[in-house]
C-alpha cells in the first residue's frame, strides 16, 4: 500500500445511519436546470444536436449573449411544489439538483459571483424553495456542483505556468467559498454530487478535493459525497492509487450501467445517472432529443438492474425554460411510479442477492433487512416461462406475484425441473409492466 495523503478515507463501505438511508433510497430524481433551459438546444432558429447544457460551447455563443439570458429567466411557470410532486409521482426518495453547472450560473443568490438567480427578474432563491418543497414531502435533497466553470476568469483546464497556478489557486478558493456557502445556507442538504473534475488542473490538486470532502463532512454530519469529486496525490480519480474508492459511493456510471452479471460492483456503494432522452441533461426541445425518450419499462428495467447490484438509480429531468416540467417526462415519472407503487418492495431497501446467479430474463433483488428475495421479470421470454435457478440446495416453497393477491396464478405457480432449478409459467399473470415475484424458499 502506498502512503497517500489525499487517498481514500476508508477501506469498507460506510455503515452509519445517513449512508444506510442513502443506500436504501435506490431511486432518485436528478434535475438539470439553468439558463440552458431557455434556448433548449436551439440557437438562432437552428437545432444544435448536442446536450442542451453544452449549447454555449457548441454554438460558440458570445459570453454577453449567454449572460443576457438571465433577463429572460422569469420563472413564469416555476413552482417548486409541482416539481416535488413529480418526484413523489416517480417514487423518488431523493433529488439531486444542479446548483451550478459548467456555465457558472448559480440557482442560489451566491455572495461570491453576480451570475445567479438573485439577479434575474424574480430574484427568487430557487434552491431554497426546492429544498423546502422536497423536504416537506420527505424527499432528501442533494446538491450537484460543477467544479468546471466556463465563465470564471480564473478557471484553467491545464496549468502551464506560474500565472496559471496562481489563477487556479484563486479559482479553488472561490469554489471552496461557494461550497461553504451552500453548506451553511442549506444545512439540511444530505449529499453533494460533484462534476466537472476531470481536467488536468483539478487532478493536479487532489489536496483540494480531499479538503472539500473534509469541510463538508465537518459542517454537515452524515453528508454523502460522490466519488467524482476526488483525486488523490497522483491525480488518480474515483479510486485512489491503492485501488480504494474515494468519497462515499462510486458515481462513474453515467448513461451506462455495469454488466448485470458483474457482481464485483456490489462490493461498494454506487449510483448510475441516466437521461430520459438519449443524450441531453438540460431540456432540449428538438426532435433529436424528443424522439429518443425512454420507455417507462426501460426505466424500470434499469432501476431493477441497479438494485440487483447494490446501486442507486438517478433519473434525470430537464425542466423547461419557464420553470414547468416537460409533460412527457412527467408522464414517464407517473408510469414508473405506479409500477413502484405496486412493486417497490423489491426495490427500496433492497440490494444484491448473494448466491443468486444473474438470470437473463430480469434480476434478483434481496431486501437488506428481511432477506426476502424477489425475481423481477423485465424481459419475459417468448415461451412465457422463466427458469428459476436457486442457489444450490435451496428449495422453492412458493411464489407470490406482487400486486396480485388472490390471483389464480398463485395456485399453480411452478414446477421443479431438476434439483434447485424450477420453471414458472407466466401465462395468465397480468400486471402493468414487469412482473415481480416474492420467492418463498
Ligand atoms: O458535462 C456534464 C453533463 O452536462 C451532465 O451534467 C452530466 C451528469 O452526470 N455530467 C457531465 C458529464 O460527465
Amino acid at each position: 500500500m502506498m502512503d497517500l495523503k489525499y487517498g481514500a478515507s476508508r477501506e469498507k463501505p460506510r455503515e452509519d445511519a445517513a449512508m444506510k438511508r442513502f443506500r436504501g433510497h435506490r431511486v432518485g430524481q436528478f434535475i438539470h436546470w439553468g439558463l440552458y433551459a431557455l434556448p433548449a438546444g436551439r440557437w438562432e432558429g437552428k437545432d444544435v444536436e448536442f446536450a442542451a447544457e453544452f449549447l454555449p460551447r457548441v454554438a460558440k455563443i458570445p459570453q454577453h449573449r449567454w449572460e443576457a439570458l438571465a433577463n429572460d429567466f422569469t420563472l413564469a411557470d416555476f413552482d417548486a411544489e409541482r416539481w416535488a410532486d413529480t418526484a413523489v409521482a416517480l417514487g423518488a426518495r431523493y433529488m439531486t439538483i444542479t446548483t451550478k453547472h459548467h456555465d457558472g450560473f448559480c440557482l442560489w443568490p451566491s455572495a461570491h459571483t453576480d451570475f445567479h438567480m438573485g439577479n434575474t427578474p424574480s430574484g427568487r432563491d430557487v434552491l431554497g424553495e426546492l429544498v423546502a418543497a422536497y423536504e416537506a414531502r420527505g424527499i432528501d435533497v442533494n446538491f450537484y456542483y460543477s467544479v468546471l466553470d466556463w465563465r470564471h476568469p480564473d478557471w484553467r483546464f491545464t496549468l502551464e505556468n506560474d500565472a496559471d497556478n496562481l489563477a487556479f489557486a484563486r479559482y479553488l478558493d472561490f469554489a471552496m467559498k461557494q461550497l461553504v456557502e451552500l453548506a451553511e445556507r442549506y444545512p439540511s442538504v444530505k449529499g453533494f454530487w460533484f462534476d466537472g473534475t476531470w481536467d488536468e488542473s483539478v487532478k493536479a490538486n487532489g489536496w483540494w478535493t480531499w479538503e472539500v470532502e473534509r469541510m463538508l463532512k465537518e459542517r454537515i454530519p452524515g453528508v454523502v459525497v460522490n466519488s467524482r469529486l476526488r483525486a488523490d496525490d497522483f491525480g488518480a480519480r474515483h479510486v485512489d492509487s491503492n485501488g480504494l474508492l474515494m468519497g462515499d459511493y462510486e458515481s462513474g456510471y453515467e448513461r451506462r450501467l455495469p454488466e448485470p452479471w458483474d457482481r464485483s460492483v456490489a462490493a461498494h456503494d454506487w449510483e448510475a445517472c441516466m437521461t430520459i432522452p438519449q443524450a441531453s441533461w438540460g431540456y432540449h426541445q428538438g426532435p433529436w432529443a424528443q424522439s429518443t425518450l425512454k420507455h417507462p419499462w426501460d426505466v424500470v428495467d434499469m432501476i431493477a438492474h441497479c438494485t440487483s447490484l447494490g446501486g442507486n438509480f438517478l433519473l434525470n429531468f430537464g425542466p423547461r425554460g419557464d420553470g414547468s416540467m416537460a409533460p412527457a417526462e412527467v408522464e414517464i415519472a407517473r408510469t414508473v411510479g405506479q409500477w413502484l407503487g405496486v412493486n417497490g418492495e423489491a426495490i427500496y431497501g433492497c440490494g444484491f442477492a448473494e448466491g443468486w446467479e444473474y438470470p437473463g430474463w430480469g434480476y434478483f433483488t434481496q431486501d437488506s433487512s428481511t432477506g426476502q428475495v424477489f425475481a423481477v421479470v423485465t424481459r419475459e421470454p417468448a415461451s412465457g416461462r422463466i427458469r428459476l435457478e436457486l442457489p444450490t440446495g435451496m428449495e422453492l416453497v412458493g411464489l407470490q406475484l406482487l400486486g396480485s393477491a388472490g390471483h389464480p396464478f398463485n395456485e399453480h405457480p411452478f414446477k421443479r425441473l431438476a434439483g434447485s432449478v424450477f420453471e414458472v409459467d407466466l401465462g395468465g399473470a397480468t400486471s402493468a409492466g414487469p412482473l415481480v415475484f416474492a420467492l418463498e424458499t
